[in-house]
């Protein structure tokens, strides 16, 4: 293939490097403009530069694998991106390539040593490898033989000890394909990222009001009189979030954020897009900021229904939508009661924010006819998330708030198609009307048995119970909790499968025998089938579904498509006279949407709705017709007791957040500039005073040791930073500190990894040979 020069590899990170500047106090600007395009070409040159960003979130272009946030189906702008989403499509586009020539220099005990920096920057993947038991270093293996090993291992064991993981990134039509291959050789062991993200929030929605999904259209957010962005950072990860909250300030709406850490991107934003954000001052976003305490939502949330509640008795009719709260919902009295009482004394130790603040935001509350509550990790990651969610949802529920223009519900969800996984059906816990519809339509067996979660996948791998591990997408070994405990069980497992488009630390901390997969990524063309070009869809955060097509020359002539994978894994195992014809959908992707058009509700038509200009909204209750499909037919009203993180003496309260160079447990580069730290990941941001109170200083060296109930578990070398955070809170990377979540620290009932829920102490950080080293 004539490519020409492939990019200079990459060095590793050193962490002695680090630089520490002020954190910024805006976002984007024309340096977010210039960061990306250097980036972008870096990468990949600049004509597939050039025809990668121009097709971007365009009518027939590909979907931007930067996150889930909507295009505006009304106006795009000729380069409907942002910083995030260019280095999100130069990392796909890139020129640089891992072969067989890779995977012979390196052996994988080596790869083991590498931070996943290095290993992501060394470029896309471009044959099939394999490594078998006693063996050091990966190889070639042809596409049929790397099927065969797949179908014998899954042959040879029994469906519950097969485990299919997902990553959001996977489209609608593999999701649909991959599920249907686990549950016809019959499990539900379906886990996905969303385990490990929203899942708090569809175990809290699914009950409340019927749907696990958002009630609002990118419109709605425009046309609100008053937005919460609450544990969210979007001007890193929704940064296209910030236009939409421009376009709401602009038309005299208010934003409430809170958050413990002041984000650049809360406060000022400067549309790049714009003359007046290239060379004006920008527009203030956040008309109130509440540093809340980690953990400390769900006081704040029961706080402001207590405060709405006495307004209303103060004024009846002023604040409550009691014909509403009347026709629709159940529960009301007994929230009511609930609320009537406020310990402001704990409220303060809850949330770390004073009473006339909160006061403050629920006037705002009070007046505000349409609002918006919009939340993401910072509220779904905690023992108490789904209860936090669903106190939301009462003050949603209180004025009235859905099904009408500018109100809702909006979990901003992160992988691009992440939503539309789950609406394929990739779930460990499915619905007995899927599994019927299942069976219909492909005459399989569906099995009953709920499968395992990604954490009671980690369990399964502890106690040997797993003998094939596919994956489909993503770095599981990274992304989910107790890192140690979690590799250790990994490379328990027969198989390993690894359906990939870049190297990670999963590859490296593999099974027994393991097999990488290259595949196509979003930006390349998929045109090897016997009716020519095919396309995708995924769906975004507010229910759009739409289609996606890369048009670049793959770098290598090896990348089969997700669905081909899929197809062919499922006839090795099954071999020929399966009741499923795979080999159809692999070859004509229309031939999965007239499936998937007849097991889901609201894919209707979907190949000619695909083919819409704008795509196609799926059904919302909630917002379509202001009703709530619960098993009551109600919306709900929830009592949830009072909750929050009381670290023990010596110890603060550690989230992990997302730097603004990654994209989860890929690393763009090292610059977290809207937070001023380049160079280093191993920090820990500490309010200056509470360092001063434990005795540490700014820059020292430490060992970082988290405790849960009792056990401790432990991540050396982490240099201090002092950074205006809440006080007794404590910020650190995602995936640097995953070693320090426990297994069992988890949110409850929807069995989230708490990854924003650690207490830890620090210890000054020993060298090898038990020097004390100084800073
Ligand atoms: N560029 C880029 N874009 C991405 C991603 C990426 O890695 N890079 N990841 C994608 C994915 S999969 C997802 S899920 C989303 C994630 O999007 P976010 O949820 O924005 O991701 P985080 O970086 O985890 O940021 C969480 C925010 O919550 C705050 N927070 C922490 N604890 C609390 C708390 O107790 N209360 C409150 N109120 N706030 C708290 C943190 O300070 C931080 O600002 O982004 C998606 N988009
Ligand atoms: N401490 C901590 N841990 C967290 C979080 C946190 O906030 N804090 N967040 C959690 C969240 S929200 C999430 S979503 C998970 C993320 O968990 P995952 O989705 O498992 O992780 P990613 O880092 O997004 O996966 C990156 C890998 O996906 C592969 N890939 C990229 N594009 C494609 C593609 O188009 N097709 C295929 N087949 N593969 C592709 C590449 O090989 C790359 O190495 O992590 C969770 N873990
Ligand atoms: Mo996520």
């Amino acid at each position: 293939m004539k490519f020409g020069k492939q990019p200079a590899p990459v060095a590793d990170i050193n962490e002695d490097a680090l630089v520490v500047h002020e954190p910024k106090k805006e976002a984007a600007g024309v340096k977010a403009v210039m960061v990306a395009l250097e980036r972008a070409v870096a990468q990949a040159g600049v004509s597939r530069t050039a025809k990668s960003l121009l097709r971007l979130n365009q009518r027939g272009g590909f979907d931007c694998p930067g996150c889930a946030w909507p295009e505006s189906d009304k106006k795009r702008k000729a380069a409907e991106f942002c910083e995030n989403g260019a280095k999100a499509v130069a990392e796909d586009s890139t020129l640089r390539t891992a072969g067989s020539e890779f995977w012979a220099t390196h052996s994988i005990a080596e790869l083991a040593g590498k931070t996943e920096y290095w290993l992501g920057n060394q470029g896309r993947l471009s044959e099939p490898v394999v490594v078998r038991e006693g063996e050091t270093h990966y190889s070639p293996i042809s596409w049929a033989d790397a099927f065969e090993l797949v179908g014998q291992h899954l042959r040879a064991s029994s469906p519950d000890r097969c485990v299919f993981y997902t990553s959001g990134r996977t489209a609608n039509e593999t999701a649909f394909m991959y599920q249907l291959f686990a549950r016809a050789l019959g499990t539900n062991n379906l886990p996905d990222c969303s385990n490990m993200c929203h899942e708090s929030s569809g175990s809290a929605l699914n009950p409340t009001i019927g749907i696990g999904k958002g009630t609002v259209s990118l419109e709605d957010i425009h046309d609100a009189e008053l937005i919460f962005v609450v544990g969210q950072n979007p001007g890193t990860n929704h940064p296209r979030m910030l236009s939409a909250l421009k376009e709401c300030k602009d038309k005299g709406g208010k934003v409430v954020a809170v958050n413990p850490l002041p984000e650049a991107g809360l406060f000022n934003f400067r549309d790049p897009q714009t003359l007046s954000g290239v060379v004006g001052g920008g527009t203030p976003l956040s008309d109130e900021y509440l540093q809340i305490k980690v953990g400390g939502d769900l006081a704040l949330f029961q706080a402001l229904g207590h405060l709405l509640l006495e307004a209303e008795e103060q004024n009846p009719g002023a604040v409550v939508d009691h014909s509403f709260i009347a026709a629709q919902t159940d529960g009301f009295a007994a929230y009511r009661e609930a609320r009537r009482e406020l310990d402001w004394e704990e409220t303060g130790r809850a949330t770390g924010l004073s009473r006339q603040q909160i006061e403050d935001v629920a006037g705002m509350l009070g007046r505000s006819k349409a609002t918006i509550f919009c939340w993401a990790l910072g509220v779904t990651q905690q023992p108490h998330s789904v209860d936090t969610i669903k106190e939301m949802i009462n003050v949603l529920l209180l004025q009235g708030n859905f099904g009408k223009p500018g109100a809702g519900a909006c979990p901003v969800r992160g992988h691009s198609n992440v939503q539309g996984d789950r609406t394929m059906g990739i779930w460990e816990k499915p619905q007995e009307w899927l599994l019927e519809a299942l069976e219909k339509e492909f005459g399989i067996r569906s099995p009953r048995d709920h499968g395992h979660d990604a954490v009671e996948t980690m369990e399964a791998f502890e106690r040997n119970e797993v003998d094939v591990f596919v994956s489909m997408g993503g770095n599981f070994s990274l992304a989910c909790s107790d890192t140690e405990t979690l590799e250790a069980g990994m490379q328990r497992i027969g198989l390993t499968v690894h359906v990939s488009t870049k190297p990670n630390r999963s590859h490296v901390v593999h099974g027994r025998t393991s097999l990488i997969l290259p595949t196509l990524g979003r930006t390349d063309k998929d045109d090897k089938h016997p009716r020519g070009a095919q396309f995708l869809s995924v769906e975004d955060s507010m229910s759009v579904v739409h289609s996606t097509q890369g048009r670049l020359q793959p770098v290598s002539e090896h990348l089969l498509a997700e669905p081909v994978i899929v197809a062919r894994m499922a006839e090795a195992t099954f071999g020929s006279g399966h009741p499923v014809d795979w080999k159809s959908m692999a070859e004509d992707y229309d031939v999965i949407r007239d499936h998937i058009s007849r097991v889901l509700p609201g894919f209707d038509d979907f190949n000619a709705r695909v083919r819409t200009k704008n795509g196609f909204v799926l059904p919302n209750p909630p917002r379509d017709t202001r009703s709530f499909k619960t098993d009551i037919g109600r919306g709900r009203f929830t009592v949830s007791p009072l909750e929050y993180l009381s670290p023990p003496e010596g110890h603060l309260v550690l989230q992990t957040m997302r730097s603004h160079d990654q994209y989860n447990t890929t690393f763009y580069g090292l610059d977290d500039r809207y937070r001023g730290i380049s160079n280093g990941r191993r920090v820990i941001l500490v309010h200056s005073e509470d360092l001063a109170e434990l005795g540490f200083q700014d820059r020292d060296r430490v060992d970082v040791v988290s405790t849960f109930r009792g056990q401790d578990r432990r991540a050396d070398s982490f240099r201090l930073v002092a950074y205006p955070t809440a006080r007794g809170c404590a910020a650190a990377y995602f995936p640097e500190a995953n070693a320090l979540v426990h297994k069992e620290n988890v949110a409850r009932e929807s069995n989230t990894p708490g990854f924003k829920a650690m207490f830890v102490r620090f210890v000054p950080h020993r060298d090898d040979d038990g020097e004390l080293e100084l800073p």
